[in-house]
């Protein structure tokens, strides 16, 4: 057989193979990769071409034509089962894509707010309906805010009692974490004499603070609500009072109140405020171990010391002041038996308490 009838033969099968194969392509892809199979650079039909170089030149031209027009039959049929395949492509994609709007939504879980939030949500709405004014202010704080205004120096067993967690800040003097929120007080106080105002002034500062403790009843982290008054004439019985109408609301009955005397540096007198065992109504139980009594928060006329150390006059002004944790009432309003119930965040406790 000539050179020529080789190529030709070479041709023909060429092409029958091709189109079978280009029939077989089930992708776009695919099909892309034999276009370059056979007319890319370096495909089967360069290849001939090489082939075609070698002939006698007489030969070239007819064998040219011949190479050409399968490049154009090839190129033709390349391009029809890519419109081909465009469609099926499109239509697979569609489906998958597809939709059905008869289908219900998906329901979202709903969440509940934390009980210790709600505690402290319930609680500070009440001063304010008292007339307190709400404030806050920064967890991190220096040492005069949080000790020594409040009558708490250096080194005094008190600051030991507190379980602080200290820190340096970027001059190496100590900050710290506040172990209660009394430093909004200070510096409410101090804010107001700053503006050139006098008391009166009545202030619920509700908050997270720190101390360095974790067990049945202590968290590293908890909530304090804090509350005071200054005023001229300032007494214990607003003091009183003001306890008798939260702890009724709060606990949505009429509670009885003791006030036992007690020690804090940044009140004088000071008491421990109990209230009567809101579960066996006084007779004793198990909550309240037999007393038939709560405690649940500490109190006092503010000490003149405190009121001295931002500039208030104690001679003219009084005040009284009292805090409590908000963990310890929610505990005692829902009968909640562990504090780490709270920060264990399993959602059984937390549905069943939001509901
Ligand atoms: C100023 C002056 C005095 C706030 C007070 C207590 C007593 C008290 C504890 C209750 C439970 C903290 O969370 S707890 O451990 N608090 O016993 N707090 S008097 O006295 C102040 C506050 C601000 C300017």
């Amino acid at each position: 057989m000539s050179e020529l009838d080789l190529l030709k033969n070479r041709l023909g099968h060429l092409q029958s193979e091709a189109l079978a194969l280009f029939d077989e392509a089930d992708s776009l892809a695919a099909l892309q990769a034999l276009r370059v199979q056979y007319l890319g650079k370096k495909g089967a039909l360069t290849d001939v071409l090489k082939g075609v170089g070698k002939l006698p030149p007489a030969e070239r031209p007819v064998m040219g034509q011949h190479v050409n027009a399968l490049k154009s039959t090839l190129a033709d049929r390349l391009d029809l089962r890519e419109r081909q395949l465009t469609v099926v492509e499109k239509e697979k994609r569609v489906e998958a894509e597809r939709v059905d709007v008869t289908l219900a939504g998906r329901v979202l879980p709903r969440g509940t707010i934390h009980p210790v939030q709600q505690g402290l949500d319930e609680m500070t709405a009440i001063f304010s309906q008292m007339g307190f004014a709400i404030a806050q202010g920064p967890e991190i704080e220096d040492e005069f805010h949080n000790f020594d205004a409040l009558n708490i120096p250096q080194e005094h067993p008190a600051r030991a009692m507190h379980d602080t967690f200290f820190v340096k800040d970027e001059a190496d003097d100590p900050i710290l974490l506040r172990t209660h929120t009394s430093p909004v007080q200070i510096r409410t106080m101090e804010k107001l004499l700053a503006n050139g105002e006098e008391p009166p002034l009545a202030v619920v500062a509700p908050g997270r603070v720190y101390r360095c403790d974790y067990d049945v009843t202590h968290s590293p982290m908890f909530h304090q609500v804090e509350v005071f008054k200054v005023d001229e004439d300032v007494s214990l019985a607003h003091l009183k009072g003001v306890l008798q109408h939260f702890l009724s609301e709060y606990f949505e009955k009429d509670v009885s109140l003791r006030l036992r005397p007690h020690y804090f540096p940044f009140t004088e007198p000071s008491a421990e405020v109990d209230v009567g065992c809101v579960f066996c109504h006084g007779k004793g139980c198990r909550i309240c171990k037999g007393s038939g009594w709560l405690e649940v928060l500490g109190s006092g006329m503010i000490h003149p010391n405190v009121l001295k150390s931002v500039g208030i006059d104690s001679t003219i002004y009084s005040g009284f002041a009292f805090g409590l944790g908000v963990e310890r009432l929610v505990m005692l309003k829902h009968g909640i038996p562990d504090l780490r119930l709270f920060f264990e965040n399993d959602v059984r406790f937390l549905r069943r308490m939001g509901s």
